[in-house]
């Protein structure tokens, strides 16, 4: 089976990637991700324009269905990442990017535009960690300005990551405002913000920032993730494509994931617990469910959920 896929007139060897923040903080790390089998490409930590260290530890906990972190944005650095994605490498990279207020998003736009860099960026809208600063995409008309701004300049293929939504008229609102844009693609969702967990022995809570409180991924979220895909392909231009991340920890996932509309799926609570091999797994259990009902493509069930 073909698991080859096309966003953004760009060619992606398979459908996998990671989500960012996981196996993406380094260039060993990136690499990785592109030398893996059964890989997409890479997507890179997001960037903020100058290093930071992030959040004190620890800032990243397992949970039996999932994960929390508030790990508040550490990474390397634009100029790391746009140095990493400007060379050639065997797969296609996705440049993260993720400013700490809206003049570095514009900035760091302007950057890239101003780059020999073409290839696909994604500017996280949702990052639910940075000590003080709301989850941008959250503020509908404060989201809307910006991508105006942005696309007063900006040419290159751009798409944006999105929180989670938990209310129709949410998803309404978010793609009226994304249509107007001409997005490459949506990544459906960042982790769930602000959850919470509490180690019943200490009776303490399990991270260090913020008293505790931080995103969830994992297993966990994936119904919030579907949902958010499947309410986003029923109202985003065809052209706005969708990377479905959230919860994936089995070929089944995947599968739910393309039949609510992902056309891409990416993995990161449960790629940072069983490493890159996942891809492969995931791969060939999809490949099983999708022999077992006789599809030979993926866009023979793509987007195809059934309703009761
Ligand atoms: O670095 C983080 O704390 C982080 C980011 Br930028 C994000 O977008 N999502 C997340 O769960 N953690």
């Amino acid at each position: 089976i073909d698991f080859k896929t096309t966003m953004a007139s760009v060619e992606f060897p398979s459908i996998f990637l990671n989500a960012s923040g996981v196996n993406c903080m380094t260039v060993a790390e990136m690499d990785e991700m592109i030398n893996a089998a059964c890989t997409g490409g890479v997507v890179t930590k997001s960037a903020t324009p100058q290093q930071r260290e992030g959040n004190p530890q620890p800032r990243y906990y397992q949970l039996e269905h999932g994960s929390i972190n508030s790990m508040g944005l550490p990474n390397a650095g634009f100029p790391y990442y746009l140095d990493y994605v400007t060379r050639e490498h065997a797969k296609p990279t996705i440049l993260s990017v993720a400013g700490l207020q809206m003049s570095d998003n514009i900035e760091l736009l302007h950057k890239i535009q101003a780059s020999e860099y073409t290839g696909l960026t994604e500017l996280n809208l949702s990052c639910p960690n940075v000590i003080g600063k709301p989850q941008v995409a959250y503020d509908f008309e404060e989201t809307d300005a910006l991508l105006a701004e942005i696309f007063s300049f900006y040419t290159k293929p751009l798409g944006v990551k999105l929180p989670p939504y938990f209310d129709l008229v949410h998803f309404d609102q978010m793609a009226a405002i994304l249509n107007k844009y001409p997005l490459t693609h949506i990544n459906t969702v960042n982790s769930v913000g602000n959850g919470l967990w509490i180690d019943i022995d200490t009776e303490k809570v399990v991270i260090k920032p913020k008293q505790g409180f931080g995103g969830l991924g994992g297993a966990m979220i994936l119904p919030t993730a579907l949902a958010n895909v499947r309410a986003f392909r029923q109202r985003l231009n065809p052209s706005i494509k969708i990377i479905g991340t959230g919860g994936v920890t089995s070929g089944k996932d995947v599968f739910m994931h393309l039949l609510c509309g992902a056309d891409m799926v990416s993995v990161g609570t449960a790629l940072l617990h069983e490493g890159v091999g996942i891809f492969q797994r995931l791969t060939d259990e999809l490949a099983t469910i999708m022999a077992e009902k006789g599809y030979t493509s993926i866009e023979d069930f793509r987007g195809k959920v059934q309703d009761f």
